[in-house]
């Protein structure tokens, strides 16, 4: 497997290589500017196949404040592609956000978004809420109250971020912008004890958040100070990594002749790709980094160019709605070590007392909406270098996400400098104030389950409906009317939780407003020394005797956990069409 993995991998390399490249200039010159003209004209361009990785544009704070204006578009684009992006006044894609613990930041989002005449939601529509597919909230309504959830409805959420679930700052519940509002305002104050790492911004629309995340929407939020955390990152050139998923931009092309089996592509209960469990053949979708699309079936990758080992903290965010990324940096196809020094936004080292500065590994999963922080080191001069994701197995009932490149890497003395470098040095951060979460003792053990079943089950065409589920409860969509939030806590509890898989794919499950720590997966002792907020939940299969999960530690000590909000599979097909629920915490 792995053998025919790095021969893959060489052939990508050899068909992308440069022997081509002399006659590919003079066929393209022509194309190039009418392409730069069509593109001009699009809301939300986006760079050519095995274009150089382009760096997000950052809008960093000043003295304490950072106020933006991003708007949201959403459009069809004569081909049929639902295409989604957020954008400064002047033009500029999906910026990251930097921000320091402590800051103002003021945004106001522009909703843009035009119907694309499907206002279809994939959300099971057997609640309690007459669901209005026509009409959002009437204009001068306060979208803080609106809770109408329409193709054309947006808001933000702050992926990772201890903030507080209000509106105006991270509420996704009841907050709905529509096309007709003026700008809504976001306004808050990084908590100061917010861990400095990758976090991002994403709308959370119940219903319709697959379709603007996969379209594109998302952008990235630093906060600063890894540096002060993690002394080994200070004065690294830093780099930023968006990768996103799309539907297939050739979706009836046979696999690439270099890939060794050739599954046929049948597709899983959610209409997508299935996962056939042999690392090839059709993906359910297509990759892009940075909006630098990587294609099925030949997946050209972007090129990224370093001084030669030169090293530099790459800052990872896996953005696809539903795509597992499962990075490997092969240089001459042997896999790099990846110093990892933050998961999820939060440094590896801000957990138990005797947890890792920089975590080695070769290889690491990024589950949809998680991010992982590492320190690499370019190739030297002469060699081959190729980030590309290894296969995930998602389960019989999983999408496919096959191995595939995304960029190649190589050794330039005169390789341009990435924009931004974290500081040489700044005074020690201190370690959080709160005894490290695996330390507590918890005040409760509860269990969760995750199942699915077809909305018809006479039909095998029916949509499939996603729970979400307290043991010992009756299976439910999730109801964006329901009167009582699904768990009650009280803030400073530390609680933990079992989630199980009672379903034949993989879940992603993600809480808001909050980390958790891993202590157990698949049944396994793992007490992991550092915090996520993002987690897998592995597959149940038929033959397996009991069904799989994981355990975790939750955090309710933060006062700013206090409100209502959601914990959810950040597959975003599976949060849209139920698997989500609520939490209350009391103060
Ligand atoms: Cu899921």
């Amino acid at each position: 497997m792995r053998h025919s993995l790095f021969l893959l991998m060489c052939l990508l390399l050899a068909r992308g290589g440069t022997a081509n490249t002399a006659t590919a200039n003079t066929a393209t010159a022509a194309s190039v500017s009418a392409a730069a003209a069509a593109r001009s004209a699009e809301l939300c361009p986006r760079p050519a196949i095995g274009a150089p990785l382009p760096e997000p544009m950052e809008l960093r704070s000043h003295h304490g404040l950072l106020e933006a204006d991003l708007s949201i578009f959403g459009y069809r684009r004569e081909n049929g592609e639902a295409r989604y992006c957020y954008r400064t006044p002047d033009g500029h894609e999906a910026p990251t956000l930097r921000v320091h613990p402590g800051d103002r930041v003021v945004l106001r989002l522009s909703n843009h978004l035009t119907s694309m005449d499907d206002g279809t939601s994939s959300m099971p529509m057997n609640h309690s809420m007459p669901m209005d597919h026509d009409h959002a909230h009437a204009p001068g309504a306060d979208p803080c109250h609106s809770g109408a959830m329409t193709a054309v409805s947006t808001n933000l959420h702050f992926h990772g971020m201890t903030m507080p679930p209000v509106c105006h700052q991270d509420e996704v519940l009841k907050t709905s912008i529509q096309p007709t509002d003026p700008p809504f305002e976001y306004r808050f104050t990084v908590p100061p004890n917010e861990p400095p790492g990758l976090y991002w911004y994403h709308p959370h629309i119940h219903g319709f958040s697959s379709k603007q995340v996969g379209g594109g929407a998302s952008g990235a939020l630093i906060v600063e100070g890894l540096e002060r955390a993690m002394p080994e990152v200070a004065g690294l050139p830093e780099r930023v990594l968006v990768i996103r998923d799309m539907n297939l931009m050739n979706p009836d092309a046979p696999p690439s002749s270099a890939e060794p089996v050739v599954p046929k592509p049948i597709l899983d209960p959610d209409g997508d790709i299935a996962n056939n469990n042999t690392g090839y053949g059709t993906p359910a979708r297509d990759l892009s980094v940075n909006f630098v699309p990587v294609p099925y079936p030949d997946y050209t990758p972007a090129k990224i160019t370093l001084k030669p080992k030169e090293r530099q903290l790459w800052r990872v965010l896996n953005a696809a709605a539903i795509t597992y990324v499962h990075l490997t940096l092969l240089y001459d196809k042997q896999p790099q070590d990846l110093g990892v020094v933050a998961i999820d936004g939060v440094p590896v080292n801000f957990g138990a007392a005797d947890a890792p500065h920089v975590k080695r590994v070769d290889h690491i999963v990024i589950p949809p909406g998680s991010r992982a922080e590492f320190i690499v080191e370019g190739p030297p001069l002469g060699t081959h270098g190729l980030l590309i994701t290894r296969t995930v197995n998602t389960g019989p009932d999983g999408e496919n996400d096959p191995n595939r490149a995304l960029a190649s890497v190589e050794a330039d003395v005169g390789a341009r400098e990435p924009q931004s470098r974290l500081p040489a040095q700044g005074a020690p951060l201190p370690r959080p104030q709160l005894p490290w979460v695996g330390d507590v003792t918890p005040v409760r053990t509860r269990k969760l389950f995750l199942s699915e079943r077809r909305s018809d089950p006479a039909n095998p065409n029916s949509p499939t409906l996603f729970f979400v589920t307290q043991d010992g409860e009756t299976p439910k969509v999730f109801d964006p009317a329901a009167p009582l939030p699904d768990i009650v806590v009280h803030q400073g509890d530390v609680e933990d939780w079992i989630i199980e898989n009672r379903s034949l794919e993989l879940h992603d499950f993600h809480i808001h407003q909050l980390h958790f720590q891993l202590r157990e997966f698949y049944g396994y002792q793992v007490n992991e020394p550092f915090l996520r907020d993002t987690v897998s939940v592995p597959f149940f299969d038929n033959l397996m005797t009991a069904y799989p999960s994981v355990r975790v530690r939750m955090d309710f000590r933060d006062p700013n956990t206090v409100g209502t909000f959601v914990y959810h599979c950040h597959l975003l097909e599976h949060e849209d069409g139920g698997m989500m629920g609520t939490i209350r915490v009391e103060p």
